[in-house]
Formats: C-alpha cells, structure tokens, sequence
C-alpha cells in the first residue's frame, strides 16, 4: 500500500491564513487558538509540504513598527531556513480593513485608491525578500452591492491603471514577478469585478503587459457560479495562463466554504488532477482551504495532511486510468478520425472550401452513433472506488 506521504518535489502549498484559520466566521467567534507563523511553518514542513504563501498581514499587524516588522519577518525566515519551506506566492490584504470596505484599487475614492497600490508596493517588497515569484491578486472587495453610484466601467479602468502600475513598478525593482489574478464571483461583495477564469482572461489582454500576467483559478470561486472547474482550468492551460492554482472544494451554490480538497466532488477533482499531471503544470499546488469549524489543532493537521493525500490518490488514479486496457480502448473508440476530412478541414484554402461544401454527410449515421460515454463513465466511477 503506498504511503501517500508528500514530499517537497510535490510542490504542495498551505497560506499561513489556511491552516492558521481559528474558525471564525460571520455568525460566531474563533473556536481554536491562533497560531503563530513561524510555528506553522514548521508543522507545515513536517507533513511534507514544499512552501507556504501569505498576505502581508497574515505576518505583520497592519500597524507594526518598523522595527517590529523586522523582528517578525526575521524570526519566520529562520522558520523557513531551519525547514527548507519556501515562499513562492505573496498577496496584499486588500479586504480586512474597513479602508477596503468599497473596493481597493476599484474603489470610488482615489485615496483609497493610492492607498491601495501604496499598500501593495510594500506587500511586494516583503514577498521579494521572502523569494515570492508570484504575486497573487484577489479582488475580495473589488465589486458591489449597489450600481447607483455607475462606477462600472471606471472601475474597469482604475483597476487596469493600477495593474498597470504595479506590473511596471515589479519591473523598475527587478522583481520579476508573475501576477495571477484569482476570480470570485461573490462573498464578501455581491457583485466581484472580473468574476470567472474566462472574465479575467479577457482583461489581461487590455493590460499594457499582459505577459506578465496570468490566473490562479480556485476550485470553489468556480464552483459557487456554477461552472466547472476543470473547463476553467483547461482554459486557463490554453492560453498559457495557469501562473497559479488555489485547490479546495464546494458545495455549489452554498456560501465560500473552503473545504478540504476533494472532500465534495472527488470526481471533479480527479478529472483536475488527471488534467494538471497530464499537461505536466510544474508550478505550486496550493491549497486555500481551512478545517471546519468544529476542529481543534488535531483536526487542522488532519485537514492538511488530507488535502495532500488525497491529491497523491488521485495522482495514481490518473496514472491507473492511462493504464487500464479496457478504459484506454473506451476512451480511444470514443474520438473518431478521418484523415480525408481533415485535410480539408485543417487549412482553409478556397479549393478545400469547395471540395467542403461539395461532400455530402449521412446525418442519420452520425446522429445514430453511440459515443459509449455510459460505460467509459462507469468504468472511471469503478476505477474512483477502488474496484478496478
Ligand atoms: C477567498 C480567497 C482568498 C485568496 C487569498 C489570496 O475566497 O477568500 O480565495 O483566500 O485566495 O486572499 O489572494
Ligand atoms: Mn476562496
Ligand atoms: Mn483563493
């Protein structure tokens, strides 16, 4: 029986504010004591993960000094010496305070605004001197709840404007960072800016530098506006924006739950992993989830070590599925090819438009045609249960 062990080679990523979650939410306080960073760093390392990612915040008060900051940000790297964890994403709190209550870079208020970016800047100092070479931006308050104040497309342009800016101040200080825009269709606004994989993908391409951005879709955001993960992802994959990934798991149409990976539609998930293994995504794997509610610190290291083991049982069920015999011949009998039509179809030239328009097709043979999806789909619930 394999161990499922993680190790560092599986890239796997916790934010300090996952496993750090004391389980507050909006109708109760924390139900288990804060952990400090440095002492999450090296449980962390102890269960096999490879980094840990975070909001400015989430290591310094927003209103430390200088000199306190100093002697936090030094005492989680000796955390992060002494392990070997590494930083490969920050991100700016740009929700928690009531600064931010309206919209950060998209707020109505342009010293909110500067405020934003200023607050930014500083963030993607810190994430530089930890190592980060992505920079996350989630949108949590960029949205609405009231369109009256008509902001809609002004707030497309000053959020533009400050991706701008920030793409050319990483630039100026040699950062090279690669930002991920991370898309949620609400919670905590009713409306977020940019609310899906494809709205985002559209935007970056109205950046000045759109190579230097790209997504980090989250299985849940997805999941809560109805829509399929791993289309997202694939998308994504396509365009050669996949710079991130936030894995978790939903309830559709419920509030952000933030579940353990795979614990609601380990279907979905595995169809996710199959998709991330088979197109070889190297980057970090990152969980943004927290433990219920009900759990004490047992129950967040059960939580952790859980996401990751069950992305490596997926893993092997996505290897197990490439070398089954009988699902391969499903899949393979599944994809009909003609090479005589796709020389027509694969280049346009007018002569293969003729000799197009000229064949004739037996549509009732192709509208009879038994694609034999049931029992492939069979076969990869069986494979899922551990009968095959
Ligand atoms: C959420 C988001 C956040 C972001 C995080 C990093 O639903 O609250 O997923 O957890 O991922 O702020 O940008
Ligand atoms: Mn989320
Ligand atoms: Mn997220």
């Amino acid at each position: 029986m394999p161990s499922y062990t993680p190790t560092s080679a599986d890239r796997f990523t916790f934010g300090l504010w996952t496993v750090g979650n004391p389980g507050r939410d909006p109708f109760g306080e924390a139900t288990r004591p804060a952990l400090n960073a440095p002492y999450l760093v090296r449980k962390l390392a102890e269960l096999g993960a490879y980094g840990v990612n975070l909001h400015d915040n989430d290591l310094v008060p927003i209103d430390a000094s200088a000199a306190q900051r100093d002697a936090i940000v030094g005492d989680f790297k000796a955390a992060l010496s002494d392990t070997g964890l590494v930083v490969p994403m920050a991100t700016t709190n740009l929700f928690s305070d009531p600064a931010f209550k309206d919209g950060a870079f998209t707020s109505a208020d342009a010293r909110v605004r500067a405020y934003a970016l200023h607050k930014t800047m500083h963030s993607m100092d810190l994430g530089a001197e930890l190592g980060a070479q992505t920079y996350v931006l989630w949108g949590g308050r960029e949205g609405t709840e009231v369109d009256a104040g008509g902001k809609l497309l002004d707030a497309l342009a000053w959020f533009r404007d400050s991706l701008n800016y920030l793409a050319e101040y990483s630039e100026a200080q040699g950062y090279g960072y690669r930002f991920a825009l991370e898309p949620k269709p609400n919670e905590p606004r009713a409306d977020i800016f940019l609310p899906t994989v494809g709205s985002a993908l559209g935007f970056i391409a109205t950046l000045d530098q759109p190579d230097l951005f790209g997504l980090n879709p989250e299985f849940a955001h997805e999941t809560m506006a109805g829509l399929s993960f791993p289309h997202a992802v694939a998308q994504a994959i396509d365009a050669g924006k996949l710079f991130h990934i936030d894995l978790n798991d939903q309830k559709m149409g419920r509030f952000d739950q933030d579940l353990r990976f795979g614990a609601e539609n380990p279907k979905a998930a595995f169809f996710l992993v199959k998709l991330l293994e088979d197109t070889g995504y190297a980057g970090p794997k990152h969980f943004d989830a927290h433990a219920l509610r009900t759990e004490d610190e047992a129950g967040v290291w059960a939580f952790a070590r859980g996401c990751m083991r069950t992305y490596l049982i997926l893993k092997e069920k996505a290897a197990q599925f490439a070398q089954d015999a009988e699902i391969q011949a499903a899949v393979a009998a599944y994809r009909v090819e003609d090479a005589e039509l796709s020389a027509l179809t694969g280049t346009f030239s007018p002569e293969n438009a003729t000799a197009l328009k000229a064949r004739t097709f037996d549509r009732a043979a192709l509208g009879a045609r038994g694609p034999g999806l049931e029992a492939l789909d069979q076969l990869t619930i069986e494979l899922l249960l551990g009968v095959r």
